[in-house]
């Protein structure tokens, strides 16, 4: 901290100054400088201040470019930051956008592929009764009695007939009267009938499952000829006893009832 040593004149105003009669007065008055120091060394110290003044003026002023700088700095991110912000929302409402769209479209293949898997099994239905149908139009079913009978045009093994007449809504025949062994055995055809030993040998079963009560077997018959002759046909049907076990692979024709 320095001090200055200020010394003043008093004089009054309406005396000249060195008025014999006046008083002169000296005040000291003293004044406490923190940072500048007096103008004691005359113009040289004066020049050497206004230097440092101008160095803190560039100072200064190169703090304010640099905060202009700092500023124009942030106003640049912030921009871009928004811009990217608005960017990214706008990305985000085109894929919600997409994502709707194929929801919708997925639905729409679903309603679709319902009515066709309808349609698909109504057509298949459609199919099987037409097909019943031209059986019976082509004579295929032949009535006796109280039921209908279809005779193959083809021939399979024991199994494989079944099968067939069980598609049809049937089974393989089963007889169990006297007409209906005179009816069958007078389609003159030798043929599959419902009736197998294949469960337990010796112990003739028809198709669904009731014992042999009355049977048709030509004579000698069943025998177990050729190795394993487990089910039933109609072999020998110019005989009254018509019937004969054969191997149950064996190829024939066969007859369904229903
Ligand atoms: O003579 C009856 C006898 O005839 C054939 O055997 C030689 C039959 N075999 C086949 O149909 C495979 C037997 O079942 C039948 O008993
Ligand atoms: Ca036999």
């Amino acid at each position: 901290m320095d001090e200055l040593d200020i010394y003043v004149n008093l004089q009054p105003l309406d005396k000249p100054s060195g008025y014999p009669g006046g008083r002169r007065s000296t005040v000291k008055c003293r004044e406490t400088f923190h940072t500048l120091e007096p103008n004691t060394a005359g113009p040289a110290r004066s020049g050497a201040r206004d230097g440092k003044k101008s160095s803190y003026r560039v100072a200064a002023v190169c703090l304010g470019l640099l905060c202009l700088l700092l500023l124009a700095g942030l106003i640049t991110v912030v921009f871009q930051y928004t811009q990217g912000n608005s960017e990214w929302k706008m990305d985000m409402a085109l894929l919600q956008t997409s994502y709707n769209n194929l929801t919708e479209e997925r639905d729409q293949l679903q309603t679709s592929y319902n009515n066709l898997a309808r349609e698909r099994d109504q057509l298949q239905s459609s199919y099987g009764m037409l097909t019943k149908e031209l059986d019976h139009v082509k004579n295929r079913w032949v009535r006796f009695s109280r039921s209908l009978y279809y005779i193959s045009s083809v021939e399979k093994s024991w199994q494989e007939s079944r099968d067939d007449c069980r598609n049809r809504g049937a089974d393989l025949v089963i007889i169990n009267s006297k007409e209906e062994q005179e009816f069958t055995r007078g389609l003159k055809k030798r043929l599959w009938i419902g009736l197998t030993d294949r469960e337990t040998e010796g112990t003739w079963r028809w198709v669904d499952g009731t014992p042999l009560t009355k049977s048709y077997w030509a004579s000698l018959e069943p025998n177990g000829a050729s190795s394993d002759e487990d089910c039933a046909e109609i072999k020998m049907y110019n005989e009254e006893t018509s019937w004969n076990d054969a191997p149950c692979d064996d190829r024939s024709f066969w007859i369904c009832e229903k």
